[in-house]
């Protein structure tokens, strides 16, 4: 079962082969993807050879097979981790019955609609990303760069699958129109917030790995804990695809902090800049950026919407069914701040409708994590520089902070202090102009550019200077 079958057109397994009218309509969108794929998915090197590693089980261990390969090649496909024997539900209102294997008619809308939320960040992420190979600092970063974008890809594989297995007409609708959309589109824009954010530098891209695949990393756990166990059991092997994406950004911060730090020592006046570097005061900044945007992207802290997906087990607290003893979330409040009249006033709230700040909670906690292992570099560099985390209130555009001005540290001020200070605590556009105007492509194997340390090791246990990426 956890072999996959690449003797088909597409890759997968979940025995394709024998049903054919699903297996005739995903062969039938393949080519708006591919086409979907040329048209906006990375647009340098786009034909030439590039380590990748491709999914050839599903079996925990010794999953991938590294080699050469052209992105429009990649061999995308279906792959489910295998059936957990006896699941059963994780949560909700039917916690402990068996799991289901087909979508019970009540909620088939409202779990299209997470499939769909799901699936759209995953081709934006693609979109967003298009140009960055014209600016990789290195090939090293370059091919990370490719094997995300092909996984992402490969994500939106995983849903669109859900969404022709199991909602018919509809959802083969909805899976055209995930091809439709496109980030920062002011017409047909992308539906969560941060995937319609411009991703045009490196100091982004691994903000954006770091932080916003981290939400992936957050809402595919509490999806892995769903009711609907295919929904379950794609997710599931999603996320040990996303533990390299969050490798990425988290190192790949690191290597720019570290070479913040050296540049700062190097130079006599402690300029990083100076010495054509980014400044850490500059990284605060895209860090309060990053981090502020991808909290919205756990919805609003009290909403019906997730109380809904908890009671009926579409979606699970993170590792629900392993951390968990109390699994219907009833008879229990979570307090949140509330702002009334120019106070934060703390509330309780029913637990089941706090689920998204339960979640986001989890996810700052993580984050919490990394910044504390990037602080360490700082503290053997001899800094005493600090990045910290932004209060879970700061810049919101979701939620019942959104329309409110808050400082770093979560107090609520006015909007004139706010005008006052921003530039302190947000990229300026002399920030944004410093760092674009860094952007310069290091394509010679081994070489990094100037901004950023050499990663620690390469690929696959291939040397840092391996040819990642073969230019020509
Ligand atoms: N931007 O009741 P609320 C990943 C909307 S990342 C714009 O709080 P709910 C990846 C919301 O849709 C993981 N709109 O919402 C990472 C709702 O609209 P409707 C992505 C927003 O439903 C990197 C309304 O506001 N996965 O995989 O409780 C690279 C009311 O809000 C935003 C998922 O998101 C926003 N930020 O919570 C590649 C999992 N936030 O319905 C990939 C599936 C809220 O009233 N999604 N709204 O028109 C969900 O579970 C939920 O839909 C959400 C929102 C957590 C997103
Ligand atoms: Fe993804
Ligand atoms: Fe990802």
């Amino acid at each position: 079962m956890s072999h996959v079958n690449y003797d088909e057109r597409i890759p997968n397994n979940v025995d394709l082969s024998n049903d054919r009218r699903l297996r005739r309509a995903l062969e039938k969108w393949q080519p708006a993807y591919l086409d979907w794929w040329r048209s906006v998915g990375p647009q340098i090197f786009a034909d030439n050879e590039i380590y990748l590693r491709t999914a050839i089980s599903t079996e925990p261990g010794g999953w991938a097979n590294f080699g050469y390969v052209r992105m429009p090649e990649y061999r995308w496909g279906i792959f489910l981790a295998d059936p957990e024997p006896d699941r059963v539900i994780p949560a909700g209102d039917f916690a402990g019955q068996p799991v289901w294997q087909e979508v019970p008619g009540e909620y088939r809308n409202i779990l299209k609609r997470i499939i769909v939320v799901q699936a759209d960040t995953e081709p934006a992420s693609v979109e967003q990303q298009r140009y960055l190979a014209a600016t990789a600092p290195s090939l090293y970063d370059a091919r990370n760069l490719f094997q995300v974008n092909v996984e992402e890809g490969r994500h939106l594989w995983a849903m669109v699958y859900l969404l022709h297995a199991y909602f018919g007409r509809d959802g083969r609708d909805e899976a055209d129109e995930l091809l439709a959309r496109r980030a920062g589109d002011a017409d047909k824009p992308r539906i969560l917030d941060a995937f319609n954010q411009p991703c045009e530098d490196w100091l982004t891209f691994h903000c954006f790995t770091c932080f916003t695949d981290r939400d992936g990393k957050f809402q595919l756990g509490a999806l892995a804990e769903s009711a609907f166990d295919p929904l379950s059991r794609t997710c599931r092997f999603m996320l040990t695809e996303e533990a390299h994406h969050l490798f990425v950004g988290e190192s790949g911060m690191e290597r720019i902090i570290r070479r913040a730090a050296e540049l700062h020592k190097i130079d006599p006046n402690g300029d990083a800049r100076a010495q054509g570097g980014i400044d850490l005061p500059t990284i605060q900044r895209y860090v309060n950026y990053w981090y502020s945007y991808c909290l919205d992207l756990f919805g609003a802290e009290v909403s019906t919407n997730a109380a809904d997906y908890f009671a009926t087990g579409l979606k699970g607290r993170w590792r629900e069914a392993k951390d968990y003893d109390e699994h219907t979330a009833l008879g229990q409040t979570h307090r949140i701040e509330y702002v009334e009249d120019g106070t934060l006033v703390p509330r309780d709230v029913p637990l089941r409708n706090a689920m998204n700040e339960v979640l986001r909670q989890d996810y700052a906690a993580d984050c919490a994590r990394v910044v504390s292992r990037w602080n360490k570099t700082l503290e053997a560099e001899g800094l005493d520089f600090r990045i910290t985390l932004p209060h879970n209130r700061f810049h919101r555009r979701q939620g019942i902070y959104a329309g409110h001005y808050f400082d770093p540290q979560g107090n609520l001020i006015d909007e004139a202090t706010w005008n006052a200070r921003k530039d302190e605590w947000l990229p300026t556009d002399e920030d944004r102009a410093w760092v674009k105007n860094l952007m310069k492509p290091v394509y010679e194997p081994g070489k990094m550019a100037n901004w950023i340390a050499a990663p620690r090791r390469g690929i696959h246990g291939q040397p840092i200077d391996f040819e990642y990426v073969r230019v020509d």
